[in-house]
């Protein structure tokens, strides 16, 4: 099966996917950047739904419905804070990339979009992020069953990290 890796600069609440991803916080009760742009493109019935889901820890994945969204499906998860390297921040954000295609193998989904977690408010290195993103992907993507994976960056910087690494 042949597996496609897009990159784009666009708005994520827009793709055309069976699954968008969000950068969430532990309290997956909403937030700002992409997080608020998720919950506002897909609707109250959202933030209702993510109430019953209790939170989710750092590096965790947790799925709902999408609602008013085009995607079928809205695969939460929670990226690390940087903190200077050191807290673990570079295997937490490996474990976002792994749980979100884990999630997505086990509900069949063959298309899914991914924001550069925890490159806005969290501050993690863009370049760095970038590369443990790719390189995350490329390593689990075998035998999961997702057909494409679209990295979708908002900004010009996030963008060219992802392109001179492919
Ligand atoms: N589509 C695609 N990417 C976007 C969009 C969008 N509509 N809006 C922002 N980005 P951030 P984090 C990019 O801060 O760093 C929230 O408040 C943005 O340019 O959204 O993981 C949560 O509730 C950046 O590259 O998420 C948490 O509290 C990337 O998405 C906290 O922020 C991630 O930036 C999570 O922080």
């Amino acid at each position: 099966m042949e597996t496609r890796i897009e990159i784009k600069l666009t708005d994520i609440t827009g793709e055309r996917v069976d699954a968008i991803v969000n950068a969430a916080n532990t309290s997956l009760l909403g937030g700002g950047g992409v997080d608020g742009a998720i919950h506002q493109a897909a609707g109250p019935e959202l933030l209702e739904e993510c109430r019953l889901m209790h939170g989710c820890p750092t590096g965790g994945a947790k799925l709902t419905r999408g609602y008013r969204l085009f995607a079928k499906y809205v695969i939460h998860t929670v990226g690390p804070v940087w903190q200077g390297g050191k807290h673990n921040e570079d295997e937490l954000l490996a474990d976002c990339y792994r749980n979100c295609l884990k999630l997505a193998q086990e509900h069949g989904i063959k298309t899914v979009a991914f924001p550069c977690i925890s490159t806005g408010v969290y501050r993690f290195p863009i370049e760095r992020a970038a590369a443990i993103a790719l390189k995350t992907i490329d390593e689990n993507l075998a035998g999961s069953g997702v057909e494409k994976v679209v990295f979708v960056c908002f900004d010009e910087v996030n963008h060219r990290a992802y392109l001179d690494r492919v």
